[in-house]
């Protein structure tokens, strides 16, 4: 059985919606720290869980006869340069302690999502390479980098089958984003059908490496159905969907919303947005696994509006 943990979060809902379509609802345990009930959209069987709770969650690998975990509880960006230390602990002990629950029960296969947070202000801008300079600036980045070499040392140690992707920012209609600096790339679909207008946080000229998320939760899948061994990568893969900034994207919505205004006011985030790449290369990943991301900017425009109920 699978368990999803952080499955109320925007990844974690729509992963574990496609992993039940493929496997059936019974053998996907939903688990998040909300109480159960309580919680929108996530189906049973969920169970309520703490990743800082290490017995429990060993308690429920045990009693649930899991086989697999997807970890995706994290602090994100933006709250995490509020918030360095609850970032640090629930990012870097949630996973050691899912990492450690592994091997000791034996889990077939772990997946955790890195992002391309781990890059920093001096890593290559475009098309920055799957071995570049990683020297993160946010609390988040930090994490993640540091999360990638401990999922590394635990393949090479233990021989744990923990695999990762370097995440883009991801976009969805279906479940909101927490906290990241990406995330004004989710809120500007939602204000341009409600009030067709948007106040970006970020500069116009930010480019950011982004994904729809029917893209990322596909490369999910197919991450972690490939063979081990075309698994050259075990800290994690750059991957890469498409890259725009926030005057690109307004322009694509106005195509469809003529109305539709924009207007910038940068915040904290503008700082965080400048010190990532501005587009990722993800050769690597296309060579092992054969990755390949289906939306470009106008395809997922056209997604995210219709989704929500515009006609494109
Ligand atoms: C964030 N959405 O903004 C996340 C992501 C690449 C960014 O990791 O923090």
């Amino acid at each position: 059985k699978i368990l999803v943990i952080g499955a109320c979060g925007q990844i974690g809902s729509e992963l574990t919606s496609a992993l039940r379509e493929r496997y059936g609802n019974a053998q996907v345990i939903a688990g998040d720290r909300l109480s159960a009930g309580s919680h929108a959209g996530q189906a049973q069987p969920y169970v309520q869980l703490d990743v800082l709770d290490k017995a429990h969650l060993s308690q429920i690998v045990a009693d649930e006869n899991i086989t697999q975990i997807y970890h995706l509880a994290a602090v994100l960006s933006a709250t995490g340069e509020k918030e360095p230390q609850l970032a640090w602990q629930i990012n870097m002990q949630g996973l050691l302690n899912v990492l450690d629950i592994a091997v000791s029960a034996g889990l077939e296969k772990v997946f955790w999502p890195s992002s391309i947070a781990v890059f920093g202000p001096d890593s290559p801008k475009k098309n920055c390479p799957q071995q570049a300079v990683t020297e993160p600036t946010t609390v988040y980045g930090i994490s993640k980098c540091a999360g990638e070499y401990w999922c590394n040392y635990y393949h090479q140690k233990f021989g744990l089958d923990v695999r990762s992707l370097r995440f883009p920012g991801l976009i969805s209609y279906l479940a909101a984003p927490g906290g990241g600096t990406t995330d004004y790339a989710v809120d500007i679909f939602h204000k341009a059908v409600e009030t067709a207008e948007y106040e970006c946080y970020l500069e116009a000229d930010t480019p950011l490496p982004m994904m729809y998320m029917h893209d990322a939760i596909r490369a999910t899948l197919e991450l972690m159905d490939a063979n081990a061994e075309n698994i050259g990568v075990r800290t994690s893969y750059n991957l890469a969907g498409l890259s725009f900034t926030p005057a690109e994207i307004a322009q694509a919505i106005k195509k469809h919303i003529p109305g539709f205004r924009i207007s910038y006011a940068p915040d904290f985030r503008q700082q965080i947005a400048e010190s990532w790449p501005g587009s990722i290369d993800d050769s690597v990943a296309r060579k092992d696994w054969g990755w390949k991301p289906k939306f470009d900017l106008e395809a997922m425009v056209e997604e995210m509006l219709k989704g929500m109920k515009i006609t494109v």
